[in-house]
């Protein structure tokens, strides 16, 4: 064996022993599961609970969800919590995120009536969590408005809103802060403004599709900019904890590498993410300069007084950016988009006003959901943009999973939880970029909104037909576990 060889063979198994420890995310790396109070809680009536938008929709609208199905009972956990921990403790999570149900705790929406058995759940829920060292992470909002706010116009009424939001924040922080130190305003508020006031298929049904969507973006990013300031000047100091707003988004990747592509997928993300990010996220705050210029545009054209975009005054754009202490963001796949002429004006429209051809490959592997594609890839590229764009803040995954129909061997979701963690820790490691934490959605199989129970994301399986909704730990449950363990993707990590 000559010089060469032994080198070679070194180098070899040098590499051969580096592979693995690229696998193995940081030290201080986070993971946790996810729920929402409307999609596991049930007891939509008990003790003293006011009725929601979700509890109204489901209640009156029933055809609109698969088999006629609502969240009355969902998973329990109302009476069930303690065994969704037994749950968590299990896995090994750091953290569980699950979200208050603001109607348990007020009623009626506002402060001045509080339902105090609502109280004493989260409470119970919180300190049973710390007791068995699962840091909660709460959101304040997930989607269920009471519904005698929506009565009074809801979130496209700003005047209304942002201050009965800001209430409510304050007092969660006030009963419960002491205790959570990771708090996050709204989840997904696009799917809230968008799916619900403009589009009117999720709760509470509103078709004002380019108008009451934009109207309450306005309000929600208001509102979350209020509460982040109510926790910094009354809470930090005494409480000590951080505040977010979870923000959705697909990775848009452009149909090929012409200018025209370029420009439409950029364009695509900017009203996707950056409606929402740009205010908070961006050193400039404001809305992305192409929803202000576009929206302006259209409005004008179609005969409106002003933009339908509404504005920011240049001290709301200084009170609202910065209003974060980490990036949440939630990404389940990818589109292509393809460049298009703009749609003429005549119908009125947030698609209208991006006018781009947004489309899923067809040879990506499928789910159990029409939108969720497979595909790993897109995720790397969405962080890369994210940090890129927003001057590389803490980024949190705080949602991503797979469907499937339920079965307890679940060999898609483990393919996608390592594909999809593998590519978030190239991202870390070979991009460089600040990813802190990582969570699957969801806990167990829930309300899947408007798809009822048919399409199902849980780690843990939940019997519906059965009246103890029955919980059975899915392959992808033991998968993860040991994902939490040794924070490392192959069989074994070097130290
Ligand atoms: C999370 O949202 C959410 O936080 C969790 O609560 C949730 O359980 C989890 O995801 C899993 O879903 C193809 C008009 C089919 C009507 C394309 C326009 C249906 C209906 C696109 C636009 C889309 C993750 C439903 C983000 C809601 C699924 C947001 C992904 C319904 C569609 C549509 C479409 C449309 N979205 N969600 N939808």
């Amino acid at each position: 064996m000559n010089l060469n060889t032994v080198f070679f063979l070194l180098i070899t198994l040098r590499l051969a022993l580096a592979e693995p420890t690229n696998k193995k995310f940081p030290e201080n790396f986070l993971f946790g599961t996810a729920t929402a109070s409307y999609q596991v809680e049930g007891g939509w009536n008990e003790d003293g609970k006011g009725e929601n938008i979700w509890d109204y929709f489901t209640h009156t609208y029933p055809d609109r969800i698969a088999n006629q199905a609502n969240g009355d009972i969902a998973c329990n956990s109302y009476h069930k919590y303690l065994e969704d921990i037994e749950m968590l403790k299990d896995l090994g999570v750091h953290f569980y995120r699950f979200s208050l149900s603001w109607s348990r705790i007020l009623p009626e929406g506002h402060i001045e009536k509080i339902n105090q058995v609502g109280v004493d759940y989260y409470k119970n829920l919180i300190k049973a969590l710390k007791e068995n060292g699962i840091e909660p992470y709460v959101t304040l909002y997930h989607w269920d408005l009471p519904q005698p706010l929506q009565e009074k116009g809801g979130w496209p009424n700003t005047d209304l809103m942002v201050d009965l939001f800001a209430d409510y924040a304050r007092l969660a922080f006030t009963l419960f802060g002491d205790q959570v130190k990771y708090w996050m305003t709204f989840n997904e508020a696009k799917q809230t403004c968008q799916l619900g006031y403009g589009y009117g298929v999720f709760a509470p049904g509103i078709q004002s599709n380019g108008i009451d969507s934009y109207k309450c973006a306005h309000t929600v990013i208001k509102s979350h900019a209020k509460a982040y300031h109510i926790y910094d000047e009354e809470f930090r100091k005494t409480q000590n904890g951080r505040v977010s707003m979870v923000i959705d988004s697909d990775w848009f990747e452009p149909a090929s590498d012409s200018d025209k592509d370029i420009e439409a997928a950029e364009r695509k993300i900017q009203f996707t993410f950056g409606w929402y990010a740009n205010p908070i996220y961006h050193p400039d705050g404001n809305y992305p300069q192409v929803m202000i210029d576009r929206i302006a545009e259209r409005s004008k054209k179609e005969g409106f007084e002003k933009s339908r975009l509404p504005e920011f005054t240049s001290d709301e754009i200084d009170y609202i950016k910065g209003t974060f202490d980490f990036l949440s963001l939630n990404t389940y796949t990818t589109s292509m988009v393809k460049w298009i002429d703009d749609y003429p004006i005549g119908n009125v429209g947030y698609d209208n006003d991006i006018s781009v051809v947004a489309y899923q490959d067809p040879s990506w592997n499928s789910s159990a959901s029409s939108w969720l594609k497979v595909v790993p890839w897109g995720t790397r590229k969405l962080i890369n943009w994210v940090d890129k764009t927003y001057n590389h803040p803490e980024i949190v995954i705080t949602e991503n999973g797979f469907s499937d129909y339920g079965e307890l061997d679940d060999e898609g979701r483990i393919l996608y939880y390592q594909n999809y963690l593998s590519n978030i820790l190239e991202a870390i490691k070979e991009d460089g970029i600040n990813v802190t934490g990582y969570t699957a959605w969801s806990l167990m199989d829930n309300f899947e909104w408007l798809n009822g129970y048919t399409e199902k994301f849980g780690l843990y399986q939940v019997d519906f037909d059965d009246e103890n909704r029955t919980r059975t730990p899915k392959k992808s449950a033991d998968f993860y576990k040991k994902v939490v363990a040794t924070k490392c993707l192959v069989n074994q990590c070097e130290d």
